[in-house]
């Protein structure tokens, strides 16, 4: 037995990385729309609001909202069953904190759902990915309580709009990330302190288990997941100092997908809070909302693994990778931009993560960002993604086929070209279909489709069957 016959192929973007129209029909800004431009060499700059001069990726990016037609054809050339994407909030709520809705943006997204359903094409919606309305910061974003209120009021506006057209949810992208990204993941100063990032966490986690319940009220046909930064570290050495310390900074990620899939907080946790002094903010009733709003299914990201062992500790850096453990893996070639490339690392965790939730999962990103262009033929030759996205199905093909693991789809990250997250680059791309535009915006934004694109065809009408 291989791939389920109901395998959900697909593709994954992120509104902010590819809508562009920043201010249009309405929409607010988010905290993506004050992120300079960067490279691997040059962080991106959080500026104080919209500033004259400045080059923000998010404004423009891949003009995805006026192309979605266009794009969204594409996506269906090439066969897919299910397309990633997520509702930009501050379309629906411009400040975040509104009472009302914003209709144009509501009115937006109906557009893409029946664009999809055209093609029978399932959408997957993040409700949340990257972009935290800059309205929040008013009240301390995610450190306050109100901010689930204001989640939760966004969450049960679009499920109710869009029921029957959506079944398919995912609360927070990459909610683990918040430990290394606190603006990106919640909007929170990137110096923000253990108590605050902690807070954050808690709300977050009450958030999406209010949105759980909520989206199988109004339609017991929704299925809700969490979304996990596929962040998985292996021992330095054999040596038990080297695998315990490996384990504390893992138990510092899956804390996250415990307390989403088991609906309380690990005892891990608990201890780690008492000794350092950090308490959470609860309310009464809290511990039922925790335990009621466990998510359906489990998602994650994929891109790479990490090392970890007792002679560093890990820490948060400004490198591309955003987490420098201090060890780099011998065995592993890495991308051009340094992240260490292990097939074999995927159907590690498929399998970690099966064990200890036995919860269906689905791989919502992965991929390989690459310099890619335009051929004097007009081809743009993108092997070395083909390659790389090879490897990874046949390490999912093992965890289905050989693990017994309960996987309900495959959507790569990037399926067309868009703005990179961590450096703000146009240049770092990941898709099938190529977008003319560089890192100041520039171009015709004509799309081209790459030779990934037919193999990825191929791949999807087999059902992964045949990846040559
Ligand atoms: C994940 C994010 C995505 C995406 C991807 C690739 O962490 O969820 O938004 O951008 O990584 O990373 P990058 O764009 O930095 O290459």
């Amino acid at each position: 037995m291989s791939f389920p016959k109901n395998f959900l192929w697909g593709g994954a973007t992120a509104a902010n990385q590819c809508e562009g129209a920043y201010c249009t029909d309405g929409k607010g800004l988010s905290t993506a729309d004050v992120m300079t431009g960067g490279n691997k060499d040059t962080p991106r700059r959080i500026t104080n609001g919209v500033e004259e001069g400045q080059y923000y990726p998010s404004h423009v990016a891949i003009d995805h909202y006026h192309h979605f037609k266009e794009d969204i054809a594409l996506f269906a050339e090439m066969g897919f069953k299910c397309y990633r994407m997520s509702i930009n909030w501050s379309r629906i709520f411009p400040n975040g904190d509104d009472e009302q809705p914003n209709e144009a943006g509501l009115a937006h997204y109906d557009e893409v759902f029946d664009e999809l359903a055209k093609y029978g094409i399932e959408p997957l919606v993040t409700l949340s990915h990257y972009e935290t309305p800059l309205g929040l910061r008013k009240f301390g974003s995610w450190t306050n309580r109100k901010a689930v209120d204001c989640f939760v009021r966004y969450a049960e506006t679009v499920f109710t709009r869009y029921k029957g057209k959506v079944r398919y949810w995912l609360t927070f992208n990459e909610i683990n990330c918040l430990s290394m990204m606190p603006w990106m993941a919640a909007g929170l100063d990137n110096n923000a302190g253990p108590q605050e990032v902690s807070d954050a966490a808690y709300h977050q986690f009450l958030a999406s288990a209010r949105a759980v319940q909520i989206a199988h009220e109004i339609d017991p046909q929704n299925k809700v997941g969490m979304m996990y930064g596929g962040i998985m570290s292996y021992p330095y050495s054999c040596d038990p100092a080297d695998v315990a310390a490996n384990d504390e900074f893992m138990h510092r990620m899956y804390f996250y997908t415990d307390v989403m899939c088991r609906g309380y907080y690990p005892s891990y946790k608990l201890r780690e809070m008492e000794r350092t002094g950090i308490t959470l903010p609860v309310q009464p009733g809290d511990q039922e909302i925790l335990r009621v709003g466990k998510v359906d299914f489990l998602s994650f990201s994929y891109y790479m693994s990490l090392v970890c062992g007792k002679k560093t500790a890990a820490k948060a850096s400004e490198t591309a990778i955003s987490i420098d453990t201090g060890y780099a893996n011998p065995y592993l070639q890495q991308t051009e931009w340094g992240w260490p490339i292990d097939p074999a690392g995927l159907r590690h965790l498929l399998n970690l993560f099966y064990d200890r939730y036995q919860i269906p999962l689905m791989v919502v990103e992965n991929g390989m960002g690459t310099y890619d262009t335009v051929g004097a033929d007009g081809a743009i030759h993108d092997e070395a993604r083909i390659d790389y996205l090879r490897e990874h199905i046949l390490a999912m093909k093992k965890a289905v086929e050989i693990d017994g693991v309960d996987l309900m789809g495959y959507t790569p990250w990037g399926c067309i070209d868009l703005v990179s997250a961590s450096t703000g680059e146009m240049k770092k791309r990941y898709g099938f279909i190529y977008v003319d535009v560089d890192d100041e915006g520039n171009g015709t934004f004509e799309r081209k489709r790459k030779a990934s694109f037919d193999w990825y065809k191929k791949v999807i009408a087999t059902n992964g069957e045949d990846l040559d």
